[in-house]
């Protein structure tokens, strides 16, 4: 039987930092092979990393690489994932013994960074969006293994909500069945990732870096097995027009139907339609969103 232990590599700065107890914070690695287009996907991954830093904590990207689950990558092997976008094996919780026992290279979902930040002693996770449930889950079950691996890992991710591509009120019924606690910092409704408001009342929300920290400090201190949803939104400079969103989103998911795109295909193909549609204005946001929410991810990691 193989020790687990030889499945992880640590980088060394991110080791020191969580033996010493120092602030780190995890980044995922699928935001950048499927989420963006090459080579801002790049820029992105590297950005991310100098943020986290100039905050004061130390940043840790995941990513299947070679037969192990790598905490930390350095600037090559970020270069690398974004240069092979989709080809790269777009990783959940589900999938780590496929890839690791075959040696692919694999980028991390929301589930799957949350499960080894875990696994690592990180408790803090920043992103763009998380997967939710879907518009016609009621036929398809498609539900992201984002929700489920937050009612079960105790990792606080900082993300801007999520999109209109879900079912953005379902996604919040289901958080709640689930016992995962949503805090929107700065205003009372959940964001909805390009947009800064979605039409839904976020469960909870503070004005201040500090009524945040504090919420999540009694949720790491109470013997609760949940993770923690911090909800940033965009800037008011920053974020799209509903009514246009939707319109795009209406027309990206009768391509994806048409294109009959099923299952965990279904994000990127989406993400990229958008892109095109609205001439790169989807792009200019989400690079921004995803900017603020590791700045914040990384401030609250200090203030733990
Ligand atoms: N939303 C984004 N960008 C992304 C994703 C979601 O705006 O890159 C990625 C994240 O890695 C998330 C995953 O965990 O898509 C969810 O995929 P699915 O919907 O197949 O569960
Ligand atoms: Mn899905």
């Amino acid at each position: 039987m193989m020790k687990s232990q030889e499945f992880w590599v640590l980088q060394p700065e991110v080791k020191q930092a969580l033996e010493a107890g120092r602030p780190v914070v995890a980044l995922e690695s699928t935001i950048i092979s499927h989420g963006l287009p090459y080579p801002e996907n790049e820029y992105l991954g590297l950005e991310l990393e100098k943020i986290v830093r100039d905050e004061g904590a130390v940043p840790a990207t995941v990513a299947l690489m070679d037969g192990k689950i790598k905490i930390g990558l350095s600037a090559a092997e970020i270069g690398f994932l974004a240069r092979k976008g989709r080809k790269v094996y777009k990783v959940s919780r589900r999938d780590f013994a496929w890839v690791l026992s075959r040696g692919l290279t694999g980028a991390t979902t929301v589930s799957a960074t949350m499960w080894a930040a875990h696994q690592a002693g990180i408790r803090f996770f920043a992103t763009g969006g998380i997967g939710g449930v879907h518009r016609n889950a009621m036929e398809t079950f498609d539900i992201s293994a984002d929700l489920e691996e937050l009612a079960k890992t105790k990792v606080c991710v900082i993300s801007s909500g999520v999109k209109s591509i879900l079912d953005i009120g379902a996604t919040l019924e289901y958080l709640e069945t689930k016992g995962v606690p949503v805090i929107t910092y700065g205003q009372r409704k959940f964001p909805a990732f390009y947009v800064k408001e979605s039409l839904f009342d976020s469960p909870f929300s503070v004005d201040s870096l500090e009524a945040l920290s504090a919420v999540l400090q009694y949720h790491f201190s109470l013997p609760l097995e949940s993770g923690i949803l911090v909800a940033n939104p965009i800037s008011e400079a920053q974020g799209l027009d509903a009514d246009y969103v939707d319109a795009m989103i209406a027309d990206a998911l009768k391509k994806q139907e048409k294109a009959l795109i099923k299952g965990k295909e279904i994000t990127p193909f989406l993400l990229a339609e958008l892109v095109k549609k609205t001439q790169g204005k989807t792009l200019a946001a989400n690079l921004a969103l995803v900017k603020e929410n590791a700045r914040l991810a990384a401030r609250l990691a200090r203030l733990s």
